[in-house]
């Protein structure tokens, strides 16, 4: 019998859809994509992509015609969905935020007792609103929530913020947070184990190129008197390689050290008496 495939829904196109494909090339995973294509099926790993409208994702694996999806949670919060979540992905972050115009004071979410708000996120507007407490009208809008205030529509917004842009060039403030998104991999409930077992290892390769992401290969070259002061500031995958430079006296030190603390870390090691520091990005890491 041939063997199954497993098969992804993705964004056609949009903001998930670049990051989405990047994860998957980075995973080692050989396909085609862009253009009309609708489908599409890898050549070195089995599983099928599917390309279509973000919003129908969540449904395409939650009937079971997708296994699996890459979709922003925002859109999978806002709509109760039987479905796994089993990878936070870490791209297309965005926030839900409460807007209002500029001009009007804010003191704090009492302001919205009473009001109309614009919204593509009824559902988790209302319920985030509830639970503080405080009752609104909700206007369901599909697009364009941001000129609501201004043609009469609303008196605030619910809408998805990034960098903030389009709030300002619409004269409206930020001033509560509904929800902090960013994509997700989900999967249906019921995949059968030869797709579990699909699963598991594209879920690893996800966990080796996040970890890569994560994470800066460090080279330099050190006095032996400054090695123990220098060890102590690098943590490295299990312990920094030493070894020793064609110059007496000197080494050379390789270790990995986290993204989040990369800074103040280079910034130690060259007081701590490092030189011709090297940084590397790691592809892959797997433990
Ligand atoms: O065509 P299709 O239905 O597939 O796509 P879409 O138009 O519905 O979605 P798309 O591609 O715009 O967004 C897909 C997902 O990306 C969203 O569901 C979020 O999870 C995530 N994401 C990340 C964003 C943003 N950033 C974002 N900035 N989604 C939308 N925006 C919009 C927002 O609605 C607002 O209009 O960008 C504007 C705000 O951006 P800033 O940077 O000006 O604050
Ligand atoms: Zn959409």
């Amino acid at each position: 019998m041939e063997s199954e495939n497993i098969r992804i829904a993705v964004q056609k196109s949009g903001r998930l859809s670049e990051e989405s494909l990047k994860l998957f090339k980075a995973c080692g995973i050989k396909f085609e994509s862009g253009g009309s294509k609708l489908k599409t099926v890898s050549s070195n790993f089995p599983i099928e992509f599917l390309f279509l409208r973000d919003d129908d994702i969540p449904g395409y694996v939650e009937d079971g015609v997708a296994d699996l999806g890459v979709i922003g949670e925002n859109v999978l919060m806002e709509h109760i969905r039987q479905v796994n979540v089993v990878k936070e992905l870490g791209f297309s972050k965005c926030r839900l935020s409460l807007a209002i115009p500029r001009n009007e004071q804010y003191t704090d979410l009492s302001y919205f007792e009473g009001k109309n708000i614009a919204t593509s996120y009824p559902n988790l507007t209302n319920a985030f609103l509830a639970k503080q407490g405080i009752n609104v009208t909700t206007h369901e809008i599909s697009g364009s929530v941001e000129i609501a205030p201004s043609i009469g529509l609303a008196e605030a917004i619910c809408d998805i913020v990034s960098t903030g842009g389009t709030l300002l060039s619409n004269g409206l403030k930020e001033v509560a947070t509904v929800f902090q998104s960013q994509a997700v991999l989900i999967a249906s409930k019921e995949l059968n184990p030869e797709k579990q077992a699909i699963l598991d290892k594209l879920l690893f390769r996800i966990d080796s190129v996040q970890r890569g992401q994560n994470a800066k290969y460090v080279v330099l070259n050190a006095k032996e008197s400054d090695v123990a002061n220098i060890k102590a500031l690098l943590p490295g995958m299990k312990a920094p390689s030493i070894m020793p430079l064609a110059e007496s006296g000197w080494v050379s030190i390789h270790s990995v050290i986290s993204e989040n603390d990369f800074w103040d870390i280079i910034e130690a090691l060259r007081e701590a008496g490092a030189k011709g520091i090297l940084v590397l990005p790691i592809e892959k890491m797997i433990l």
